[in-house]
């Protein structure tokens, strides 16, 4: 599958398209949506998300209730673009907004001046914007529905706020429960109470999310070419979100520290067949899922746009100023897992698809049930 996204954060809408996506896969609006709001929700979102109503329109792909095998077109309105209507013009306007210059240290601002010559960073700051991920989650939520032919659920939760930690639950409910989206309510408290004091002080908090992939078929990935492992395909789907700054793929930073006799999950035989004691290597050995739960975790970065702007420069004068302050959220933790996920979803979706090489949903679930079938006497999970 290939997604490409487009959009600016305050242009009429943000948009998907997704390539690849087999064909005779029952697919609406609802379970779109349904992410769509998760990754609306969170404390510590800003303004802004009391404007957007986060909805897809399906504009191609899908006909009477199942995707077609053409690729996927599914578009998301921004609610807020009435309010940007001369900024975001693409007709030039007499008499334009005066340009943002002043560079916020932390986003893409600089960067972003630098590579295209742009002297208005309003032009770098409306694609690198966050807002790109609502097309990132519509896609992964076709994605998840590809991987649920395969028995394959995505989960994420919050395992760290600022200094706040946890550890992940896995319950569903009290993850969905929680206003950060962390299984555990002392710790939800401590971090919802975390976002508010840095709020109160004009700062940002950032933290980490663990991913749980269950019902993985093994054999996803390859060890063959570095390219077609999939733990580095997951590490940069991963890495690739915004605020993004690190990927764990299961134990790695803890085991590194350790001896290999006390890291590798030790292979036992249960019942006749192949069993784990332990899943630190995070269900992937050379690249390829050993049908163990894929486990990661993405630490985000504090949000960059600072109330109490940093010192930084303006692109215009070269002269000292400090960074431009633009409405923005506290902390988005809570809604990048649900990114995440999408991201995890996604690449897993691909080489699921990419080892079966299917085009069409009974293709697919007739090979993925063969090759259970071939699994089943070395008792791994069919
Ligand atoms: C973002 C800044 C904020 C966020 C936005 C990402 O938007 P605004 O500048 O309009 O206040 O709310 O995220 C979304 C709109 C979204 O739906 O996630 C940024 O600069 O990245």
């Amino acid at each position: 599958m290939r997604l490409l996204t487009a959009g600016e954060s305050h242009g009429l809408r943000v948009l998907a398209v997704l390539d690849g996506v087999p064909a005779g896969l029952a697919l609406g609006p609802a379970e779109i949506d349904r992410d769509l709001r998760r990754r609306q929700l969170g404390y510590g979102r800003g303004a802004r998300q009391r404007i957007e109503r986060d909805h897809v329109r399906i504009v191609g792909g899908v006909r009477q209730g199942r995707t077609t095998g053409g690729p996927l077109a599914l578009e998301i309105d921004n609610r807020d673009a009435p309010n940007w209507e001369r900024v975001m013009s693409v007709e030039p306007v007499v008499d334009p907004p005066p340009p943002v210059t002043r560079l916020r240290p932390g986003h893409a601002d600089l960067a972003g001046a630098l590579k295209f010559g742009h002297r208005d960073v309003r032009d770098v700051i409306e694609r690198a914007s966050a807002r790109e991920t609502a097309a990132r989650v519509a896609a992964g939520a076709v994605a998840k529905a590809v991987l649920g032919l395969a028995g394959t659920r995505v989960q994420s939760e919050v395992v760290a706020i600022g200094e706040v930690s946890s550890d992940p639950t896995w319950d569903e409910d009290a993850v969905e429960t929680s206003e950060v989206r962390c299984g555990r309510p002392d710790r939800s408290a401590a971090m919802v109470a975390a976002i508010a004091a840095a709020r109160e002080a004009g700062d940002t908090l950032g933290g980490i999310v663990a991913l749980r992939a269950s019902g993985v078929l093994p054999g996803l990935g390859s060890y063959a070419e570095w390219d077609r492992r999939l733990d580095g395909r997951i590490a940069q789907a991963l890495a690739s979100i915004q605020s993004a700054k690190g990927v764990e793929i299961g134990d790695a930073f803890a085991a590194a520290r350790e001896r290999g006799s006390a890291v590798h999950d030790p292979i036992v035989l249960r019942e006749g067949g192949f069993a784990r004691l332990s899943d630190r290597a995070g269900g992937l050995e050379g690249g390829v899922t050993n049908g163990e739960d894929v486990l990661c975790r993405v630490a985000f970065k504090p949000i960059s746009t600072l109330m109490k702007p940093l010192a930084s420069a303006d692109l215009a004068t070269g002269e000292a100023a400090p960074a431009h302050v633009e409405r923005s959220d506290v902390c988005v933790v809570p809604a990048a897992g649900v990114v995440a996920e999408a991201m995890l979803a996604l690449v897993l979706a691909d080489a699921l698809l990419e080892k079966f090489g299917c085009d069409d949903v009974e293709t697919l679930v007739a090979s993925v049930d063969r090759y259970r079938a071939r699994l089943r006497p070395l008792g791994l999970r069919g």
